[in-house]
């Protein structure tokens, strides 16, 4: 594309991007969704985030407040946090299938017991470090939000290392399709296929889901009915993390999840540094610790791939899912891995702009959501790790693949693999908040470039 065309593009994106986000805005977060998702989700207010950055930094600030009020004593970030104004049969499944105490007093929502991956310390980091370009009020703002944050950070990260280490191994589990992000990816089939369907309880719930958007591009039935289950299983023993790998019918490692855990140590090193902590190297070597492990278990030699690990039969899914992909983003990553993750990034099983899961792969569906689409949010993080690791031709033309896939098909949640057309919710939070991170383009992350010095100076 002539650099002419490129420009009124990237303008026309910026304005369409900051509308749905301007659309989204609740008045103390962003919704992913008006439609399809009318409360908080927690990984999605960390990508709104850093597309406010740009445009609302005050926005960004408040959501991410917005959603760490909710946090938990025990540390954990509720996936999803209520707004008590929706009404139940809104979204399901509401706050009343969770039964979970409100943690935050007078302004308290109820939200799941569930979490997603822990973005927030790398959205905090990129909001703080903009902030500066909205002047020095804005500034002197983002220093007192970051340490607002900063604790409540650390203890987030807390619980994942430590109450969340099911496997023992130095990584975090995941006990619900739903904390991965990646909802349905075919990741979890296998783990999946021991954990009951109880059809019975989609008789007594209705699928809400169904209602606003196409079934064919939605979790199937039996795997609705297995997520329900394994809700009322962890709900009904409290949340409580105790002997997981026993007691839980899902414990999964998953090499994405744990990717954005190591990032954030890193980002959190970065937030000490400002903040006078001397926790720093203590936040860099936790991050070096969770690339050993996540090398150490989830790496496949035979595959030349990182795959999910089932804590409870100890076996890695087959699936190739973009999740095992996601590696790249770690600075510490060996050179042999870099390598072989950025051949298959450009293989014929993905491809720049990445699908959630193989092309090739036999679950693969073109439509189903996390079972083939393109999504922004995790393409977005490839980039990062192609930078992250000086792939600058190819991390140059991802951003220019992204951004055409966005202009010409809309702010779509997710994005057809072949032809690229729009597909579920159509003004989606996380692709124009990312979109507009692209437009910026901004460079390889700060906290790779001083970790990779430090790792080289010792
Ligand atoms: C999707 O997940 C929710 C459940 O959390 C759903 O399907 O109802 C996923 O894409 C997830 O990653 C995302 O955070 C959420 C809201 O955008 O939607």
């Amino acid at each position: 594309m002539p650099p002419d065309q490129f420009q009124e593009l990237s303008a026309e994106l910026w304005r369409s991007a900051a509308g749905v986000l301007d659309q989204n805005w609740t008045g103390r977060y962003t919704v992913p969704s008006r439609t399809l998702y009318p409360h908080q989700w927690s990984w999605d207010t960390a990508f709104a985030a850093i597309g406010l950055a740009y445009v609302n930094p005050a926005r960004a600030w408040r959501g991410l407040r917005s959603l760490f009020e909710a946090q938990w004593p025990d540390g954990r970030v509720p996936h999803i946090v209520f707004d008590p104004d929706i009404p139940e049969d809104a979204y399901f499944p509401g706050p009343r299938f969770w039964r979970v105490p409100a943690y935050s007093g007078r302004a308290a929502r109820g939200s799941t017991g569930l979490v997603q991956p822990p973005m927030h310390a790398l959205a905090a980091w990129e909001v703080y470090r903009h902030a500066a370009a909205h002047g020095a009020d804005a500034a002197q703002q983002a220093r007192t939000e970051l340490g607002w944050l900063y604790p409540r950070l650390v203890a987030q990260q807390e619980f994942l290392g430590d109450r969340r280490d099911a496997g023992g191994s130095g990584l975090a589990s995941i006990v619900h399709p739903w904390e991965s992000g990646l909802d349905n990816s075919p990741s979890w089939d296998d783990a999946l296929a021991a954990v009951p369907a109880d059809m019975r309880l989609l008789d007594t719930y209705h699928r809400r889901d169904l209602d606003v958007s196409d079934a064919t591009h939605r979790p199937t039935d039996s795997d609705h009915a297995r997520y329900l289950g394994l809700v009322e299983s962890y709900r009904d023993g409290g949340y409580s993390d105790n002997d997981l790998a026993l007691r839980h019918g899902f414990v999964v490692e998953c090499p994405g999840f744990n990717t954005i855990l190591a990032t954030a140590e890193l980002a959190l090193a970065q937030i000490a540094g400002v903040l006078g902590d001397p926790a720093a190297h203590r936040h860099r070597e936790r991050a070096q610790g969770i690339t050993a492990a996540i090398t150490h278990r989830l790496w496949d030699p035979r595959t030349g791939f990182f795959h999910a690990r089932d804590v409870r039969s100890g076996r890695l899914s087959p699936a190739h899912s973009v999740s095992g992909l996601l590696p790249l983003a770690l600075p510490d990553l060996d050179r042999p891995f870099v390598d072989a993750l950025v051949a298959a990034a450009t293989s014929s099983r993905f491809g720049l702009p990445a699908p959630g899961y193989d092309r090739t792969g036999p679950a693969f569906d073109e439509r189903r959501y996390w079972r083939g689409p393109i999504w922004i949010n995790v393409n977005w993080l490839l980039r990062r790790g192609l930078l992250v690791h000086g792939r600058r031709a190819e991390a140059d033309e991802l951003r220019r693949a992204l951004l055409c896939l966005v202009h010409s098909n809309g702010h779509y949640e997710y994005f057809h693999p072949h032809d690229g057309s729009g597909l579920g919710s159509p003004a989606f939070s996380w692709t124009a908040a990312l979109s507009l991170d692209l437009l910026a383009d901004s460079p390889a992350p700060a906290y790779a470039r001083v970790f990779q010095k430090e790792t080289q100076k010792t």
